[in-house]
């Protein structure tokens, strides 16, 4: 099989890094990782010589180069079908990629005011005007998947698919800042934490040195 390369930035912190890196490990397709730390004296032109926007992360396969974390899950989901990184159903996976593209565009409280950190704690912290929204939409779309789609396991639609990938970030940072949840999102955020491929992601951030101070209270 052709290499697959992905390039990520700091584990504490690049929240769209782990998407693509769940889906792709979680899938357990061999690959390269590069990781870039986010804006290090000479980040733009380490991260240009990859990626056209300038971001992480970056997919490298064959002859392709795939920028933006939901156009790398959906080029995996295409390349490598047997992985099964949407739901097999047509209904689930429908919903599945509703909420995945409204993760992507959404939820700008949340972000702004609760950037991912896998180091720390922050109780309480972040809840600014309009973030409270945001955790209710993302409890209601957690609760609804379960409910619905979620009878064969513990993730979103039973099995591991890329929508688990698309909140694993908000899964830390309810984590890391204490967010009051109902009992389906308190299990959801225990499985999530629970699979291995996440427990790895998190040491490693908390062996990273780099601090990115407007990421830290
Ligand atoms: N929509 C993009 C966003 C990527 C993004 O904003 N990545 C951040 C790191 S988490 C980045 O590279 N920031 C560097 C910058 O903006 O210069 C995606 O889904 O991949």
């Amino acid at each position: 099989m052709t290499q697959l390369t992905l390039v990520i930035g700091n584990k504490n912190y690049s929240s769209w890094s782990l998407r693509a890196w769940l889906a792709i490990k979680q899938s357990g397709l061999e690959f390269e990782e590069v990781c870039i730390p986010l804006y290090i004296s000479d980040y733009s032109t380490k991260v240009r010589q990859y990626s056209p926007s300038g971001k992480v992360p970056v997919l490298l396969h064959d002859t392709q180069t795939i920028w933006d974390s939901l156009a790398i899950c959906e080029y995996l989901a295409e390349a490598f079908p047997h992985q099964h990184l949407w739901p097999e159903d047509k209904t689930a996976r429908v919903f599945a990629r509703c909420i995945s593209a409204e993760m992507h565009a959404g939820f700008q409280k949340l972000r702004q005011n609760m950037p991912m950190n896998c180091r720390v704690k922050y109780p309480g912290k972040g809840l600014a005007l309009g973030v409270q929204k945001d955790i209710d939409r993302i409890t209601s779309i957690w609760q609804e998947s379960r409910q619905k789609f979620g009878a064969g396991g513990d993730m979103l639609f039973g099995d591991f698919t890329i929508a688990d990938a698309f909140f694993a970030p908000v899964v830390l940072r309810f984590v890391a800042y204490d967010v009051q949840l109902d009992a389906v999102s308190r299990d959801y955020v225990e499985a999530v934490l629970a699979l291995p491929t996440m427990q790895e992601w998190i040491q490693a951030a908390k062996n990273e040195t780099e601090v990115i101070s407007e990421y830290e209270f």
